[in-house]
């Protein structure tokens, strides 16, 4: 089936439950857009708004950028750590016009207390890194100079140091609570994380006059308290 651009078809967001849903619902109340149920307790993957011309899409936040690319949603908001991914693998598939500033938190090293980080990287050792931020990872170590390994996960990335399947881990830190429980220490910030706005090319000439100003209104909430 291909992508619905007809004009009067409503516009679709496609975002993730969880912190980016939660960041978002007062952007979109800042642009007069009220959503009444919860991706909770209303199981539904298409959630109605106050407006009839909008509806919302909930994905896997890593599965955004492709119902995006492909224009099954005329746009998303999705994570750096996640377009870094995707783009490596499509580039310049998305117009990603916007930084909401929502969902922050640091991509970062972590490792076990007792690893000797700058040590191993000072003497030039080959580094085991397990993140499910291959891209991102594989970039930052190649800047370093340092040799790595990189072991792919998709989850749960903290217990691999604490059973001997990497050295270090790359993964996303906010309040440092998950490496405290799990006796694991941030040696090295890589970079802030935020979500952004993502627009599908298409949609962005084809429906430009519906979407810009949506896209208006976000811009404008989302630096007013940055
Ligand atoms: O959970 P799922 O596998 O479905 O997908 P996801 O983890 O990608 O989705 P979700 O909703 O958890 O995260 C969506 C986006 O939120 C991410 O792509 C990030 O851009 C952003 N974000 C902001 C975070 C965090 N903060 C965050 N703390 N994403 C994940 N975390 C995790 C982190 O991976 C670690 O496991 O929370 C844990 C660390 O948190 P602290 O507070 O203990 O440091
Ligand atoms: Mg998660």
């Amino acid at each position: 089936m291909s992508p619905d651009f007809t004009p009067d078809a409503p516009l679709t967001l496609a975002l993730s439950k969880g912190r980016i849903f939660e960041d978002t619902l007062p952007l979109l109340e800042a642009a007069g857009v009220h959503v009444t149920e919860s991706p909770d307790s209303s199981r539904k993957l298409i959630l109605p708004t106050s407006d009839p011309g909008l509806r919302l899409l909930i994905v896997r936040a890593s599965d955004v950028p492709t119902y995006v690319q492909y224009g099954a949603a005329d746009f998303g908001i999705a994570g750096r750590d996640v377009l870094i991914e995707h783009t490596a693998q499509h580039p310049g598939g998305l117009y990603q016009p916007i930084d909401l500033n929502i969902a922050r938190c640091k991509l970062s090293v972590a490792c076990r207390a007792d690893f000797d980080y700058a040590g191993a990287v000072y003497q030039g050792a080959r580094l085991r890194v397990a993140t499910k931020y291959v891209q991102a990872a594989r970039e930052h170590f190649a800047a370093k100079g340092v040799f790595v390994d990189i072991i792919k996960l998709y989850g749960s990335m903290e217990l691999a140091p604490l059973v001997g399947l990497s050295d270090v881990i790359v993964d996303l830190v906010s309040t440092g609570g998950t490496l405290r429980a799990n006796n694991l220490v941030a040696v090295e910030d890589i970079m802030p994380i935020s979500s952004r706005l993502i627009v599908n090319r298409a949609a962005l000439k084809t429906r430009g006059a519906r979407l810009q100003p949506l896209l208006d209104a976000f811009e404008r909430a989302s630096t007013a308290d940055a």
